[in-house]
């Protein structure tokens, strides 16, 4: 017999999780704002509570998964938790993690950052980040696995959060440069899908292949001279802004890179490489 646990939220992302926990033979206590949301999770054996309260207390495990942080503290406010071990996998920033964390200190606490989209729950390529209470972990580590690989990052109830929000910026800095590429190329007719599964796809795919030598730099220091160098890389940039205003698309999801690169070059790293802009950005922030 596997032990209870308990969904708050049934979204796209909640209802997941809760198929999963139903797939691997957890007894499965839903509640959801909206009542009725999912109904084939009913057929799938989940047991519906009216509230969340009551959904709290029919298990040991509590998974939270919430449009936003705020909704977790309006919907938590009041209810018993002695006893409990809640695992919030709402978005969240890591401050927000941590006064959640204060919030929620009559349970053992878990913030966690979910790395996958709903149809890749259970499968091998997901992973959740967690951080907060190691004995919590521990204890439900091989529940938590149900839904994808668990990566345990500290005690720290938001170095989860730091992590989750690092990976999305990476993502959405990523897809923005592709975004732009295939506006460029669609300003000139070219077939979006050969452009891509031909040329941006493989251009990207070869440069990614760069980043272990960038992280290896910002903790070792640079090892070798640039073989691209800031300087070069900023008198070249202004093309990529001039070009996309003469095809008619937007700059402005690639001009912040150019500003930086030269503030990086104005700043005496012109013969650097892209690891130095790293502390550009940090510096920049602080
Ligand atoms: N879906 C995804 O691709 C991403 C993957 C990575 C992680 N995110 C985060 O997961 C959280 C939930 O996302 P979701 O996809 O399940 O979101 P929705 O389908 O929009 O469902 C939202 C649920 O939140 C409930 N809710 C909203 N406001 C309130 C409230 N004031 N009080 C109580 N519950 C509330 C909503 O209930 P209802 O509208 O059906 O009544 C849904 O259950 C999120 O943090 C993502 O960033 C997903």
């Amino acid at each position: 017999m596997k032990p209870p646990v308990t969904v708050l939220g049934l979204g796209a992302m909640g209802t997941a999780l809760a198929r999963a926990f139903l797939a691997a033979g957890h007894p499965t206590i839903v509640w959801n704002r909206t009542p009725g949301r999912s109904p084939e999770l009913d057929a799938l054996g989940a047991t519906r509570a009216t509230t969340a309260a009551e959904a709290v207390a029919a298990s040991p495990l509590v998974v939270i998964c919430l449009l936003v942080d705020a909704t977790v503290h309006s919907t938590m406010e009041g209810i018993d938790l002695t006893g409990k071990t809640v695992v919030n996998l709402t978005n969240s920033t890591p401050d927000q993690a941590r006064d959640t964390a204060k919030l929620l200190d009559a349970a053992e606490y878990l913030d966690g950052g979910i790395m996958a989209v709903p149809a890749m729950i259970g499968g091998s390529a997901a992973f959740i980040f967690y951080s907060g209470s190691a004995a919590a972990f521990e204890q439900h580590r091989d529940t938590l696995a149900t839904l994808a690989r668990p990566e345990y990052v500290g005690t720290d109830p938001g170095l989860a959060a730091l992590h989750d929000i690092a990976l999305l910026t990476g993502m959405y800095g990523m897809f923005a440069g592709a975004i732009h590429a295939l506006a460029l190329a669609g300003s000139e007719q070219l077939p979006a899908g050969s452009f891509t599964n031909r040329f941006l796809l493989p251009w990207l795919t070869a440069m990614l292949t760069s980043l272990p030598r960038i992280a290896k730099d910002l903790d070792d220091g640079p090892a070798e001279p640039a073989g691209s160098n800031l300087a070069m890389q900023a008198a070249a940039y202004d093309n990529l802004i001039d070009a996309s205003v003469a095809q008619g698309v937007d700059p402005s999801l690639v001009v912040p890179m150019g500003d930086l690169l030269r503030k990086a070059v104005a700043g005496g790293y012109g013969e650097a490489d892209l690891a130095a802009l790293v502390g550009v950005l940090r510096t920049a922030a602080g």
